[in-house]
């Protein structure tokens, strides 16, 4: 009996210390648990996704429409929409009536070398307009009081780069553009370019200027050709081409001296690296070109016949990689980067 007694009380102690061990873990358990809960409570939840660098690119034309910090401006700011609000649509152009620059002149939302951004939203790409120039100061004129406001109301983030031809040798379109290529990135980092003649002007702003998976005619429908194409490649007038797809066509030759034939020769250039190019509708892409008489420094050139048969053979080693010339000035002005250059003379002189 005694015996029993002593087994009877082990296994009560061994129960009653179980039961001890089970109650300290539960609340061991329990005191995690409710920690648990105090420190997610203590966590900022994050307001909104987090979106990690972005460079607005060509690229990222599709970026979602998350808000982005804007550290320039210490500002959180959402992307621009896709479709510009404030679009007009068709626009009027009238090239005989005087224009005056007074207004643009005290933009504050200008700043110096013509350089805009939006101030309610980022924009999804940043774009370098390209202006082939020589002696044309009134065209100029007409160019900036007409495409400011339109390139404001498409919230873009741009700048305007006049490159002038130094001298008196004939024109080259092409090497200009060139060099405003690499002029301009000299500056901000854009990512897209427009490259416009200086006479040309869209009469509907929903014509965005910007850049898009292709390269990209925008003078689809010129006054000067009937409001058509003079042909189905023509690549002529503005166009835009984001970084990347200028660079892998070696940029444009710099070998086209006079008038015509460089056009084709990008156009070429395009085709050959697998590219094909985009355009907006007929009545978007509605533009005006300012008449005048061919400038004596920019005959036709008698060469671009076979020149542009060789684009082939030429790309690799004529363009970009191949581009020299001098600075003979860098001038910031209200409404434009004035740069003029040196970029030689035609081999033949
Ligand atoms: C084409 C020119 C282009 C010019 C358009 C429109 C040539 C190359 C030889 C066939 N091309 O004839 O450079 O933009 O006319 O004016 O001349």
């Amino acid at each position: 009996m005694a015996e029993f007694h002593g087994s009877f009380g082990l296994l009560q102690r061994t129960c009653a210390l179980l039961v001890a061990a089970c109650v300290i873990h539960l609340s061991v358990v329990i005191v995690f648990y409710m920690r648990s809960f105090d420190i997610v409570a203590r966590i900022p939840l994050p307001q909104h996704e987090p979106t990690g660098a972005r460079e607005t690119s060509a690229r990222n034309r599709s970026a979602p429409d998350t808000p982005e910090v804007d550290a320039e401006r210490n500002q959180t700011l959402q992307y621009c929409p896709e479709t510009p609000p404030r679009l007009e649509g068709p626009l009027h152009v009238d090239f005989s009536r005087p224009v005056k620059l007074d207004v643009l002149m005290t933009d504050a939302r200008l700043s110096l070398g013509g350089h805009y951004r939006p101030s309610e939203c980022v924009s999804r790409q940043k774009v370098a307009l390209i202006i082939p120039f020589r002696d044309r100061e009134l065209h100029l004129t007409y160019w900036l009081f007409y495409m400011h406001p339109i390139l404001q109301r498409q919230q873009l983030d741009y700048g305007v780069y006049v490159i002038e031809q130094n001298g008196d040798e004939t024109f080259n379109r092409a090497k200009l553009l060139n060099v405003g290529y690499v002029e301009a990135l000299k500056d901000y980092h854009y990512d897209c370019f427009v490259f416009s003649d200086i006479d040309i002007i869209p009469i509907d702003d929903r014509n965005l200027y910007k850049c898009y998976d292709q390269p990209r005619h925008l003078s689809v429908a010129m006054d000067k050709f009937g409001f058509n194409l003079p042909y189905n490649h023509y690549f002529g007038g503005v166009s835009s081409l984001s970084k990347e797809q200028y660079l892998k066509i070696n940029g444009f030759s710099n070998n086209y001296w006079g008038w015509g034939g460089e056009d084709d020769d990008i156009y070429n250039r395009l085709l050959l690296q697998g590219m094909s190019i985009t355009r907006p509708d007929h009545n978007i892409g509605m533009c005006k070109m300012i008449r005048h008489v061919r400038d004596k420094l920019n005959q036709p050139n008698p060469q671009r016949f076979t020149q542009i048969s060789y684009t082939r053979e030429t790309m690799e080693k004529d363009g970009i990689n191949s581009l020299s010339y001098s600075v003979v000035s860098w001038e910031k002005n209200r409404l434009y980067t004035k740069i003029i250059v040196d970029i030689g003379k035609p081999p033949h002189l």
